[in-house]
């Protein structure tokens, strides 16, 4: 959606189009409905149960129950904030997917309101799949949506609300003249889904689908991006970037030469990924500027659980927000016994960094309001082999914040081997116990008081030549007692220069009953990890800050606030 409204551009641009992306699958297999896109036996639909609390988080976005995956059509419209999701309202697996409607005054307060999309029509009977929002000319928002037609063939159909001077947009209508895309020649119908916000392009163009009046749309001679071999994209998003802190744009912006995010959910490994480059308007063809590289082995958003993230240009505060899934990592039956499934990340302003090689994410700044009592440490070594306990707050909702200094060791890094190309699988192999030069440190998260169940969030730094490599980590091998759970260790290198920052390395994280969402380097590298403590619960969590590492290692400053609950979609 464009929160510079079309409407002001349209002067300007009577002879160009409203293009929208729409990104034919062409790659994926046959069945183009991925696994989790089962529906559930009459056996477990007898199980639903009531919501329970056990790990729930508390100010993460979620529904009152039952199960959610990707945010749908982020917008901000005339002072509030929208939020859709796919959300399944009979039970705690996916399926029976509608697009579940909240809204909120400040993105961390929200309130629920009737499904706004849900199958009713031939051409979304079998599903109501994930989409965008986008702001027409006069202040007019529309939503695209994958529609699952009576043949099971994925569809592209508009909404638009009832009432426009209803401040909640609660009701959302389907014209008949849906679909407004089909699948048509050689594109698989299983797998033609995700329609991202539309953005005004040059009347030139012959890519993608463009259409003058949201109604018909021209299909596209080439993609504005491809990729060999690349497997099945989903939720594409492709915005315009600034290297300010904090600032963001509307999607249509495009002075020359402005960098632009592209980013597909990988259907085979789940993850998000991105790359950065120059938006050719002329031609419609986006040129990645090869800073990184353009597979899955490239730039994420975040190096653990995230997918099907969505942005918004917030035209209130002139910034871009990033939404996140983050799937459970428990079992089906867990979900099953706790009656829920899935959140949302924190929303997150997203813009470039300075190094121009990829962007930087922050919690938004509405979040601190939810700060409560606080205790902090201040210029404390945490010598090596050192533990120290971070006391007075209830840290299972809590919000940490801390500045380490490694200066004093730098030069004592363990060496780099340029064969460890894997960071995710040197995190694992070298988890948070092995001793380095320089770390392992950070903190244990959700942890006993024997810290015998702990989520370990931190850093190594190595030698190559003059130059430091920084590991950053999550290990919740050790996070709970089940041994059947999934506990992938993530973890990424964070693209910061030491030397210059004079051996000052931030880390923020978020805790939250069942989710650690850190920011390393100001948020140049963020992981999320979904856990399950069996022990580490309610006001026996703990919280320490450690140092495995051969180097002591200095707090300059570390502050720590519990967190309290928002108001979250009534539960
Ligand atoms: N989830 C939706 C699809 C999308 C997938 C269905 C990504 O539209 O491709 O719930 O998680």
């Amino acid at each position: 959606m464009g929160g510079r409204k079309m409407s002001s551009c349209l002067e300007e641009v009577i002879p160009k189009c409203l293009l929208l992306t729409i990104w034919a699958f062409l790659l994926l297999a046959r069945n183009g409905a991925e696994a989790f896109h089962r529906l559930a036996t009459t056996e477990e639909l007898q199980k639903v149960p009531p919501a329970t609390i056990t790990n729930r988080t508390g100010f993460h976005f979620q529904a009152p129950k039952n199960w959610i995956n990707d945010p749908n059509g982020p917008m901000y419209y005339n002072g509030i904030y929208h939020l859709f999701y796919q959300f399944n309202p009979k039970e705690p697996v996916w399926g029976n997917i509608v697009w579940a409607h909240s809204y909120s005054t400040d993105l961390i307060n929200w309130k629920p309101l009737e499904p706004a999309i849900y199958p009713t029509k031939p051409f979304d009977i079998n599903g109501c799949w994930s989409g965008s929002a986008t702001i027409l000319p006069g202040n007019k928002p529309v939503i695209m949506y994958t529609g699952i037609d009576q043949q099971n063939r994925q569809v592209q159909n508009v909404a638009y609300p009832k009432n426009l001077s209803d401040p909640y947009l609660r009701e959302w209508v389907k014209p008949d003249y849906n679909p407004v895309i089909r699948p048509e020649g050689d594109i698989n119908a299983t797998a033609f889904r995700d329609p991202t916000t539309a953005w005004y392009g040059h009347d030139r163009t012959g890519v993608l689908y463009r259409s003058r009046d949201f109604i018909k749309w021209v299909p596209a001679k080439q993609p504005l991006h491809s990729v060999k071999d690349a497997g099945m994209w989903e939720c594409p998003d492709f915005f315009p970037v600034l290297m300010k802190p904090l600032v963001g744009l509307d999607n249509s912006a495009n002075d020359n030469g402005l960098k632009h995010v592209f980013k597909v959910s990988l259907d085979a490994n789940r993850y998000d990924y991105y790359t950065l480059g120059i938006y050719d308007f002329i031609h419609d063809k986006y040129v990645p500027d090869g800073s990184s590289p353009d597979n899955n082995t490239g730039l994420r958003f975040d190096y653990g659980n995230f997918y099907a993230s969505k942005t918004f240009f917030d035209e209130g505060k002139g910034r871009r927000i990033l939404w996140g899934w983050s799937n459970e990592s428990d079992s089906i039956e867990d979900d099953w016994g706790k009656g829920w499934a899935g959140i949302q990340t924190i929303p997150r302003a997203i813009w470039l960094d300075g190094n121009g090689r990829q962007v930087v994410q922050w919690p938004i700044e509405e979040v601190n309001k939810l700060r409560g009592k606080r205790v902090g440490i201040y210029n404390r070594s945490v010598e090596s082999g050192g533990v120290i306990e971070i006391k007075g707050i209830e840290s299972v909702q809590a919000d940490v914040v801390v500045k380490f200094d490694v200066s004093s060791g730098l030069d004592k890094a363990e060496k780099f081997d340029v064969a460890w190309r894997d960071p995710q699988k040197l995190c694992f192999e070298k988890g948070a116990d092995a001793k380095g030069g320089i770390g392992a440190f950070g903190l244990y998260v959700l942890a006993t008081d024997d810290r015998e169940e702990r989520t370990s969030v931190f850093f190594r730094i190595f030698q190559l030549g003059q130059k430091h490599v920084i590991l950053m980590c999550h290990d919740p091998t050790k996070s709970s007692k089940s041994s059947d759970l999934y506990k992938p260790t993530y973890g990424s290198f964070v693209d910061y220069d030491l030397r210059r920052s004079g051996g000052k390395l931030s880390l923020r994280t978020l805790i939250d009953h069942s989710v650690v969402e850190s920011f390393g380097a100001y948020g140049r590298t963020c992981i999320t990890s979904r856990i399950y403590p069996d022990y580490a619960v309610g006001s026996n969590a703990r919280l320490f800050a450690f140092n495995n590492g051969a180097e002591d290692v200095k707090i300059v400053q570390l502050r720590a606030w519990e967190m309290r609950k928002p108001l979250m979609n009534g539960a």
